[in-house]
């Protein structure tokens, strides 16, 4: 299998196990976990051939580790990014004194009004790297980076959390804390 067809099933994986899980008629756990057999089995059932050394090499290459297997193997899910409710437990964490947000120019505005808000994900997400805030961005358009009083809306009281894949999370970033460019 050549990368191409490695990516093109781990987008697939990312709108079943993140977003539209019914599209191959699956259900997540609270915890947002599906057994890898039924989750292997739906989707061959819907033409989307996948067998578990295929599912193996797309979770272990996957270039941001975005799903993760169980203990056992036994079951898999999506490490962050749902937007259906699941319950991942977090553990609330400090986090470093700034943290960067890529998004694009066409929303400053907006952002300038509102602050950074979730909309249609579980939380609003940051990154400790300008590059990776810069490739976020990117993918909305001209990229714009903000930088994000982390340390300080800790201090009082906002939870932080960081994903098993390295992105930082929260549930919103008031614009007193936003540092625009
Ligand atoms: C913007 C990818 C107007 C926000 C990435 C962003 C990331 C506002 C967009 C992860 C706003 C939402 C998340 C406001 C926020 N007014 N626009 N008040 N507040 N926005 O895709 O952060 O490939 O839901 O700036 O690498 O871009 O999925 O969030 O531009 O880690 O694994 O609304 O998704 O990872 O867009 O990206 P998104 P995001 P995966």
């Amino acid at each position: 299998m050549n990368d191409q067809q490695l990516k093109k099933i781990s987008k697939f994986l990312s709108l079943v196990l993140r977003h539209k899980p019914e599209t191959i008629g699956i259900e997540l756990d609270p915890q947002g976990w599906v057994d890898t057999e039924v989750l292997i089995n739906k989707c061959n059932a819907n033409r989307r051939r996948l067998d578990l050394p295929t599912l193996q090499k797309v979770v272990a290459d996957n270039n941001k580790k975005r799903f993760a297997f169980s203990e056992d193997g036994s079951k898999i899910r999506a490490n962050q990014g749902h937007s259906i409710k699941v319950d991942l437990a977090y553990e609330a964490i400090e986090p470093p004194t700034i943290l960067y947000h890529g998004t694009a120019s066409r929303f400053i505005e907006s952002i300038a009004e509102s602050g950074l808000q979730k909309r249609n994900r579980h939380h609003v997400h940051l990154s400790s790297e300008l590059a990776t805030a810069k490739d976020v961005g990117s993918r909305h358009g001209k990229p714009v980076i903000l930088e994000v009083k982390s340390k300080e809306m800790h201090e009082l009281g906002y939870e932080f959390f960081q994903s098993k894949n390295g992105v930082w999370l929260t549930e919103e970033v008031p614009i007193t804390f936003i540092v625009f460019p």
